[in-house]
């Protein structure tokens, strides 16, 4: 299988992250990409596609923020990286934001997700990478592997967050979609819910968005993921959440995965997309899943025997030293 990576991905490297009230080093580390390719033999830089594909899912408002926010920190004389300290809960008026705060908290949907002088690039050429991936599996390969670092399935359309900055299956979905597709599924199986991605699609019938995750009652992103969020209007019933419990091991997440792809079978796409995220393996230092390394290899068999030409995205993963054993063992599934 093709697989795709810049090392100018590595570039973004935040200090910290803010989590449980204190400042703690940052969990998605460049390591854990250097660790995948480690594990795989050659991957290949992906070509320059340029921004137009990211603009058709990203609002430019917030791009010209992720390349300008590290600048305008800086000169307003902040130490550290950019993050947000205050949000606008309440309806977005169309107020006039003038200082680097109010965008922070305007462009973020958390503060565990800081942006440095190097998160744009890195986020650009993961996008890139995503797209070259596409390219392979629109050429006619059965599956094609996109190490995306950073990740992408909790930015939206116009914010940050969950060390997400460009959502790169829904970059992908759209630019297949863009290209001629008629339908895209998505299968999310990070251990965290993916809700840019289904903010992203919430109100399209065209794209299909499937993910298993821990409940958000006792997980990050708290807020989305719920069995009874299923989408609306042109997209009802066109998103599907099946949360599960912490402690969760092969067996019941491989009945919630044979609910999806039964469900994404029904819907008939063109092209599947996993975001797929290793921060399921019991080993995991901030999730609470307990799959093997072996149990990787099991459920992309499980997707393979669908059929479908499957484009795979990294999402998370945070185990640096069995992460990549665990992306070797899902991609040899396929
Ligand atoms: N105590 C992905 O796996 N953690 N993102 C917040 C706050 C955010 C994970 C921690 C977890 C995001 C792509
Ligand atoms: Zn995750």
């Amino acid at each position: 299988m093709r697989g795709f990576f810049d090392p100018r991905q590595l570039a973004h490297a935040p200090a910290s992250e803010l989590h449980n009230g204190g400042f703690v080093p940052y969990a998605e580390t460049p390591a854990r990409a250097e660790a995948v390719a480690a594990a795989l033999a050659d991957l290949e830089r992906p070509a320059d596609r340029g921004e137009a594909p990211i603009l058709a899912v990203h609002d430019t408002g917030y791009v010209e923020f992720l390349k300008t926010a590290p600048a305008r920190w800086a000169a307003a004389g902040r130490p550290g990286d950019v993050i947000g300290y205050i949000w606008p809960i309440a309806a977005r008026r169309p107020v006039r934001l003038e200082r680097i705060d109010a965008l922070a908290g305007r462009y973020s949907l958390d503060a565990s997700t800081p942006l440095t002088a190097e998160t744009w690039g890195a986020a650009y050429w993961s996008a890139q990478s995503v797209l070259a991936a596409l390219d392979a599996v629109r050429g006619g390969d059965r599956a094609a592997f996109a190490l995306c670092r950073p990740p992408g399935h909790h930015a939206g359309r116009d914010y940050l967050g969950g060390y997400c900055h460009l959502n790169t299956a829904a970059i992908a979905a759209q630019a297949a979609i863009d290209g001629g597709m008629r339908r895209v599924a998505i299968l999310d199986i990070d251990y965290h819910h993916g809700n840019g991605t289904q903010d992203i699609f919430w109100s399209r019938g065209d794209v299909f968005y499937a993910s298993i995750h821990a409940d958000p009652a006792t997980d990050y992103p708290f807020y989305w993921g719920h069995a009874d969020e299923i989408g609306e209007g042109a997209g009802e019933g066109a998103t599907l959440n099946l949360p599960l419990p912490q402690g969760t091991a092969l067996d019941a997440f491989r009945r919630a995965q044979h609910k999806a792809l039964a469900a994404i079978a029904a819907f008939a796409p063109d092209l599947a997309i996993v975001s797929f995220g290793a921060d399921t393996y019991v080993g995991d230092p901030i999730s609470g899943f307990a799959l093997r390394t072996e149990d990787y290899e099991t459920l992309a068999r499980d997707i393979a025997a669908c059929g479908w030409p499957v484009l795979i995205a990294m999402e998370g993963g945070y185990a640096v030293d069995a992460l990549g054993a665990n992306v070797a063992s899902f991609l040899a599934g396929f």
